[in-house]
Order: structure tokens, then sequence, then C-alpha cells
């Protein structure tokens, strides 16, 4: 057993297959896992969880309560907002970086530097350069695609004016971020600025500081973020609905299982393609495997699950549990989210770690040197050390758990916008009208992590996502959460529709689109801000996204990133519920203002709440003050019209 797990391992997770697999850990020496290690770290240090640990310059560290500042004077309102602030620009640096990667490949393959890479989505990138405002008459793909490269770049390296960007948004909210104050700039400068202000001795003002938060969620969510996805579908595929299976029972017995883990599509991408040549398919025939079998972890996971159908081996926690299979060769990592303890694991069973991210090495593991111009190559590599290493896999050591569950995923805004309307009239028009009508009550994205420390795994996330879909409200889906509620069959549509309460199955029915739809990775909540729009011009459901009847969730969130999507939420008009406190609890004032007082400035705030049933209560009657807000609740009169009456409607 591990030498420190105090929870049982049923008391850590929902999920059949990770209780099985923590139980096979501990069966097979190996020491430590998330699990353990949160229980050997004991309660969290006050000063960090409640934000009042000061550490920006050498005076200290400060230990600041109500009445003991830090040695420089600065306050407990202070210090927590800024070590917010702090986290939201990390969380923004991490999707933008991942984001400006893509606009480089981009660029690359536009100037022929990267012929392994193709402009896979004409049609997006077309569209891409309409939204942008990019003159695309006359120019041939190619050279669109250097002139779209271009202008995303600048979006990052703009020094004066703002994001571009932000124009994708509606006109009210765009004059909502200008009227505070919060419009980002360009995406690095407000990266830069995040850090300059919470500097020691500049931004003393907590409110100032808070709102410096939001811009610099901004410049995720409408910037590195909507980028990241545009570029991605256009030289990967924009998502389409897609077969697939999720959980640890995805890898295969008999075939090499190489598994992809981290954030970046590109390698993966590769990869891809690379493990279904005949030529590196017989390499595996040669040493007895029946194949190569690729499946991921995380989001790189959700990018190459929803262009290719690629089996989910699981989702943040399950990663350790893929290697004590005992039947993975290969576990190829490349930036975020992908644990530092994985080689240690690995050495308790024949698993190869490889690394693809001059930013995100480990010391116990191999790293690959990929560069978009040779991504073929370096796959191939990567997949020939996976197979070379098959011979040393121990049959005694594996064990794959009985679990792969069927699921649909794909659902990027384009194909909503086919589904709903068909491929010649595009539209939200009938999602609008079931909302107006009240068939369906709202909608709620169910987005980020899991955590170690918090309840069982995947638990609030899938229970939120039942009682929702029970009570006709439809529920987007991105990251950890999507795959958390594919491994529950939230996402096979037939399950999911039994579930949903009947109004909202009528409308799913009629329309062909399941109730929990899977839209992407974490960067891919850009596809739900966009539908969110989508939903306001579609008319009908007020002129702003503050006036919508949705709200986002992020029960079991754990990273920086998450802070700063939900951010970017709230400063976008749409609340969150948190199954955690952000680590604010330390200041009243900076709470109340996140739960409270920001309302007032961006039409939306947080809710700290840790019962999923509670969380369910206060989601529906938020989406009712929205509909009564709306003037949608009224029970209307059904009249049947004759021609006159249609005259005098003028439409
Ligand atoms: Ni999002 Fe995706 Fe998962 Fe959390 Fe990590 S993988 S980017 S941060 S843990 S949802």
């Amino acid at each position: 057993m591990a030498d420190d797990r105090q929870r049982m391992p049923e008391d850590v997770a929902i999920d059949a297959a990770s209780v099985a697999m923590l139980k096979k850990a501990d069966a097979d020496g190996v020491p430590h896992d998330a699990f353990s290690r949160a229980d050997e770290q004991g309660a969290p240090c006050a000063f960090g969880s409640n934000g009042t640990c000061c550490r920006i310059c050498h005076l200290g560290p400060c230990k600041i309560s109500e009445y003991v500042p830090g040695v420089c004077g600065a306050t407990l309102d202070t210090v927590v907002a800024r070590n917010l602030l702090r986290e939201v620009a990390a969380g923004a640096a991490a999707h933008s970086d991942h984001g400006r990667h893509l606009v480089l490949m981009l660029k690359a393959v536009a100037e022929g530097r990267s012929t392994d890479y193709a402009i896979r989505d004409e049609a997006k990138l077309r569209a891409a350069a309409r939204a942008w405002g990019i003159e695309d008459e006359g120019l041939d793909t190619l050279a669109l695609a250097a002139k779209a490269a271009d202008l995303f770049l600048s979006e990052f390296a703009l020094q004066e004016g703002k994001l571009q960007t932000l124009r994708l948004a509606p006109k009210p909210r765009q004059g909502a971020w200008e009227r505070l104050g919060i419009a980002p700039g360009g995406v690095d400068a407000t990266i830069v600025q995040a850090l300059h202000r919470t500097h020691m001795g500049v931004d003393h003002e907590y409110k100032n500081i808070l709102r410096g938060a939001l811009k610099a969620s901004l410049a995720d969510g409408w910037g590195g973020s909507m980028i990241a996805t545009a570029v991605s579908d256009i030289l990967f595929g924009t998502p389409k609905p897609v077969r697939a299976k999720a959980n640890l029972g995805v890898l295969e017995k008999d075939k090499v299982n190489v598994v992809v883990h981290g954030h970046e599509p590109a390698l993966t991408e590769m990869l891809v393609a690379a493990s279904r040549l005949p030529e590196i398919v017989a390499e595996a025939k040669a040493v007895g495997a029946a194949g190569v079998n690729l499946a991921g972890i995380c989001c790189t996971a959700n990018e190459v699950l929803m262009r290719h159908g690629v089996p989910v081996a699981g989702n943040f926690l399950q990663q350790e549990l893929a290697i004590v299979t005992g039947a993975v060769e290969l576990m190829i990592t490349d930036v975020q989210c992908c644990m530092a303890s994985l080689p240690e694991v690995a050495k308790h069973y024949h698993t190869k770690m490889v690394t693809s991210s001059p930013i995100a090495r480990n010391a116990d593991a191999v790293s690959v040197h990929f560069d978009p111009a040779n991504g073929m190559a370096c796959a191939k590599d990567v997949l020939r050390m996976a197979i070379a290493n098959y011979a040393r896999r121990d049959p005694a050591k594996v064990s794959i758990p009985d679990a792969r569950q069927p699921l649909v995923a794909g659902f990027s805004n384009e194909t909503i916008f086919n589904i709903l309307g068909g491929t010649f009239r595009k539209s939200f028009r009938p999602l609008n009208d079931a909302i107006i009508t009240g068939r369906v009550r709202g909608v709620c994205g169910i987005v980020g992590c899991t955590n170690a420390r918090k309840g069982r795994v995947d638990e609030y996330i899938v229970t939120l996502a039942k009682e929702l879909i029970k009570r006709n409200i439809i529920v987007l889906k991105t990251g950890c959460a999507a795959v958390a509620a594919g491994k529950a069959g939230l996402l096979t549509p037939e399950a999911a529709l039994q579930m949903a309460g009947p109004s909202l199955r009528e409308v799913c029915e009629a329309v062909g689109i399941p109730p929990v739809l899977h839209m992407g990775s974490c960067v891919d909540n850009s596809r739900i801000l966009m539908a969110a729009t989508y939903l306001v011009e579609e008319g009908g459901l007020g002129n702003d996204l503050s006036e919508l009847p949705a709200i986002g969730a992020a029960p079991e969130w754990m990273s920086e990133k998450a802070v700063a999507i939900g951010h970017y939420f709230v400063a976008s008009g749409v609340d969150v519920v948190l199954g955690h406190p952000f680590h604010t609890m330390g200041s009243k004032n900076v709470s109340d203002y996140l739960c409270g007082e920001v309302a007032q400035e961006t039409g939306a705030k947080f809710h700290y709440i840790s019962d999923v049933n509670d969380a369910v209560e206060a989601i529906c009657a938020h989406i009712e003050k929205k509909r009564d807000a709306l003037g949608i609740n009224q029970k209307s009169e059904r009249k049947l019209y004759d021609m006159k009456d249609r005259r005098a409607l003028n439409v």
C-alpha cells in the first residue's frame, strides 16, 4: 500500500477503473500517487490557502493578517488580490503560449517551412479572416494563411490599442470592457503588465488589482485561447461529431500502447497519422503486437478525440493510473498538467517516459526534439521507441480495467450550427426558440479539472450534469470535466437522453443534438464564449452575454488556467460556480467583491458552493432569474395566427 494513504481508493474516486488501479498500485508496491501525496500533505497551510502569504519580495515572506501587514505595509486585501492576479496571469500565459505556438506553426505552413502539416480547413480559415476583418479577396489559401498568421501574431505583440479579437464579442459587452478599463491590449503586454503591477510597491488598491485580473483573463479567453482554437481548427480541421470511447479500458492488451498527455496538439496530430502508417503497423507486428494503439490523457486527449476519435484513457487524475495498468509502452507529455511524478511511477513498470517540449522536461524522462519542420520524423521516432519497448512489457503486471464507455464528441459551434439549421441555413434559431419557449430552461457550461483533495474525483462534475439535464438545462462540456462526463456515460447520446428532462429530451430528439455536448479542450472554452455570443446574436435572449439564462461551473478545478477561465467568464457577464473557493478567503473584501460587487460592474460574479445539491439549486435559481428578467417566463396564451395577424407582425 502507498506508504501514506489515509483515504481508501473507494473514498477518492467514483470511477471503478480508477479504484481498481489504485489498489493495483498498492499491490505492485508503487509507493505514492496523487491521492496518497495529498493525504501526506495533510491540512494545507492556512496562509497559502487564504492567499495571505506574501513572498513577492525579500523583505518577506510575510504572514499577513488583519492586524499585521507585510514589512512594506501591504495589507491583507492587497496581498490576497495580488496573489490572485498572479494566478490569472499564469493561467492566461499557459493558454496563450499554446496559442502562440500554433500561430507560429500556421506561419511556417503558409511559408512552406513545415510540409508535414497543411491547412486542413480552408472554410474555417476564410471564416476566421472575415471575423478578424482580413481582406481575403483574390488571396490563395497559403497567402491568406500567412496574412492571418501575421494578424494573430500581432495580437500577441500589440503595444498600443486593444485586441482586435475583442470585436467578436457582442457590442454592449465590448462597451462594458471599455467603460471598466479592462479591455486588454496585446496578450503579451497584458500579462507583463499583470506581473508588473503585482511587483512589490506598485498596485495597492485591491479592486484595481482585481479588475487587472479580469483584464488579464480577457486577454486569455478572447485572445490567446480564442486564437488557439481558431488556428487549431484551421490546421487540423474543425471538429465534427465523432464516436469514440473513454476510460482506462481503451488501452489494448495486444497492441503497443502509446499515451499522449498534455495540451498542444501539434506533435500529437502527427503521432495519430504516423500510428496508422502501414510501415509502423508492420513494425509493431514484427515485435508480436497487433498494431499501435494511441490513447490520450487531459486536453491533448480532447484535441485528438474531437478531430480523430482517438480514445481517451482518462482525465487529470488518471495519468499515473494509466501507467499502473502495466500496458503502456510509452507516455509522451508536452505542456501543462503533466505530473512531475510520472517517471517515478513508470519505474515500477516498463513504461518509457518521453517529453517533447523544451520548456517542459523531466530529469527522469527522455526528451525528444520536436519542431513543426520535423513533425512526421519525430512522431515515427517516438512510435519506434514504443515498439522497441513492447518486449519489456511484463505480462504478469498487466491488468487493464474492463471500462470503456462509448461517447460522441466533436461539438464545435460550426457543427452545432449545421445540426440546428442544416448546411444551407446555418442557425442557432431552434436553440434560441427552445430557450424562449422554456422547453430548454437555459445553458450551463461545466468545465475544468479534477482535484485529489476535494471529495471523490468526478462526483461533483457528473452529479451536477445529471441533475441539470434532468431539470431541462442543456450542458456544455470541455476539458477534464468533459472526460468525466464521458466516463460516466453522459456523452452517450442515447443514455443521456434517458436522463434528460422531458422537454429537453424532446428538443434534443427533434434537432438531433445530445443534452450534454463535448465542445473540446480547455482552450476551447472560447467555443463556449462564442456559443453564448451566437445565442445573443440570434435574437430574443437580450443584447448582452450577461442577459442570457446561462452560467458556468468548475466543480473540481485545480489549475491556474481554471482561475483565468473563471475570471474571463465573469468578465464576459457569465456567473461562475466554483466547487471550492480561490485562495481568497483571507480577505473578506476580496471575496465579497468577487462574489458580489463585481456583478455591478460586469453583470456576473462567482459563487463558492461546495455542496453539489446546493449548486444545482443555485444554478436553477440563477437561470430562472435571468429568464424572468428577459420576460420569457410569463406564460403566453397560445394564439393561432391568420394571414392578417401575420402581416401585422411585420416579419
Ligand atoms: Ni484544463 Fe486541460 Fe484538465 Fe484542468 Fe489540466 S487538462 S487545460 S487544467 S486538469 S481541465
